[in-house]
């Protein structure tokens, strides 16, 4: 297949990039590299040593024989887009080009305004350019589970949509309905509006749809990203972009106190970046047909309390636990049980943390030690004015 990896020089979209072409794909890799500028912005950079998307593109072709294709454009900018689409038609388009970190999204209002901006108008775009040229592609989007918030109804997560019972005059009728968003932040905001560009697309269009709501991706690299040195993944351990088990991973590394949020109750969904990739894959094999409504996954294989993951890297490593005040406006305590039936239907064989987690902290953390800002480490993006404020007196 022609595949076009919206996103791909990003921490997903490298390694699924790979996979693919491993797999023989023809894979276009599309990014802005808006990833690569945002951590100048920031003035932070990934723990692990990335070369530009051209060198790791040259790396892979001199490796494996594979060419990976790169073009460098903006999904903001819809002409382009669309001719893009025109001249390559591909057969799959993969899209993980949004801004992805829930601390950016709500630094300032500026940053609001970017994250939303940027992702709505790169999923609306897309759909449009795909309607007007005709391209007939499988659009396979990451989405996230935190569209469904946590809000501990008790009742596990289906995948997608939910059965109800409403009143009617001529008695009980039975409906499906998207599963009610309830976002946490501005970027998980975005991803329950693409969720309403799918629907419309899908049914007005026949636009053929998968979106997978993934959980915490952790790890860092694959079977592909480890053949070479400089195919190594992006690892971001930042108070922005870096994500709760790669942080205390890192943290442990250096001798920083794991920095746990409030009681550090909250439970989140988790997948190793081996399976995320591996999903991809599998969905790419089971395809909705035009007219189908959108096929909704969820993407995850394990579910963890905060406060039991630093307990658990703290035994292995030694390492200390803080308690901090909660930046973010986030139930204290949740519980998270999660429908994950169809992936593992298809043949996921999920990696767990038990198995992974120790290569993980000596091979790469350890290793990469020597690259880690301290004073990069804290999470300072305040979910409100009130928030920073008390966490600012109360650090
Ligand atoms: P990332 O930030 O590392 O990669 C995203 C890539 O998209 C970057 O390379 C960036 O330059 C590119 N991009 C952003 N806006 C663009 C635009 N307008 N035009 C072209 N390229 C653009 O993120 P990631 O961690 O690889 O996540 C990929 C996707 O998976 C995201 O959509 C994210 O919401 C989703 N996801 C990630 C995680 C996780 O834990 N990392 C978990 C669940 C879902
Ligand atoms: N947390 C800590 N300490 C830290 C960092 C985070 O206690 O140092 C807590 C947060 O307060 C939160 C939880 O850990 O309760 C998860 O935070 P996170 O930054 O690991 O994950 P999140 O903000 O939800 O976002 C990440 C990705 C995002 C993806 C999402 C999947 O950045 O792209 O959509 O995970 S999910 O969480 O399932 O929605």
């Amino acid at each position: 297949m022609r595949i076009a990896v919206l996103g791909g020089d990003g921490f997903v979209g490298w390694p699924t990039s790979l996979h693919l072409s491993n797999l023989g794909h023809e894979v276009h890799i599309v990014d802005n590299l808006s990833r690569r500028w945002i951590d100048t912005e920031l003035g932070v950079q990934s723990l692990t040593p990335m070369d530009s998307i051209q060198e790791r593109c040259r790396i892979w072709q001199q490796e494996t024989g594979e060419k990976l294709h790169f073009h460098f454009l903006d999904l903001r900018e819809y002409d382009r887009i669309k001719s893009w689409l025109e001249e390559y038609r591909p057969d799959a388009i993969i899209h993980f080009a949004e801004q992805r970190a829930a601390p950016y999204s709500m630094k300032t209002d500026r940053h609001k305004v970017y994250t939303v901006n940027n992702n709505v108008s790169a999923t609306h775009n897309l759909l449009a350019a795909m309607v007007e040229t005709g391209v007939d592609a499988h659009l396979i989007h990451l989405g996230t589970m935190g569209v469904y918030g946590y809000s501990s109804v008790g009742a596990p997560i289906p995948e997608g949509y939910l059965d109800v019972e409403i009143d009617t005059p001529n008695g009980k009728k039975g409906l499906e309905i998207l599963y009610p968003t309830r976002p946490g932040s501005v970027y998980h905001m975005t991803k329950s509006l693409d969720q309403i560009l799918f629907q419309f697309y899908a049914q007005n269009d026949g636009l053929r749809i998968t979106d997978l709501h993934q959980g915490i991706v952790w790890g860092t690299n694959t079977d592909q990203t480890s053949r070479h040195a400089q195919l190594i993944n992006r690892f971001d351990y930042d108070g922005d972009y870096g994500t709760v088990l790669n942080r205390f991973l890192i943290q442990a590394a250096i001798g920083y106190p794991l920095t746990v949020h409030g009681t550090g109750g909250q439970t989140r969904a988790f997948i190793h970046i081996q399976d995320s990739v591996r999903c991809i894959e599998l969905a790419l094999g089971d395809a909705p047909k035009a007219g189908e409504r959108v096929r909704i996954f969820n993407q995850m294989t394990e579910t963890h309390r905060v406060r039991d993951l630093a307990e658990l890297v703290a035994k292995m490593t030694g390492a200390k636990v803080a308690y901090l005040p909660n930046p973010r406006k986030e139930a204290d305590e949740n519980e998270l049980i999660v429908n994950n039936d169809q992936f593992l239907a298809l043949g996921l064989n999920p990696i767990t943390l038990a198995e992974g987690l120790l290569s993980e902290v000596v091979d790469v953390a350890k290793r990469f030690a020597h690259r880690i800002d301290r004073s990069r480490v804290p999470a300072v993006s305040a979910w409100t004015k009130d928030i920073a404020k008390r966490v600012e007196h109360d650090p």
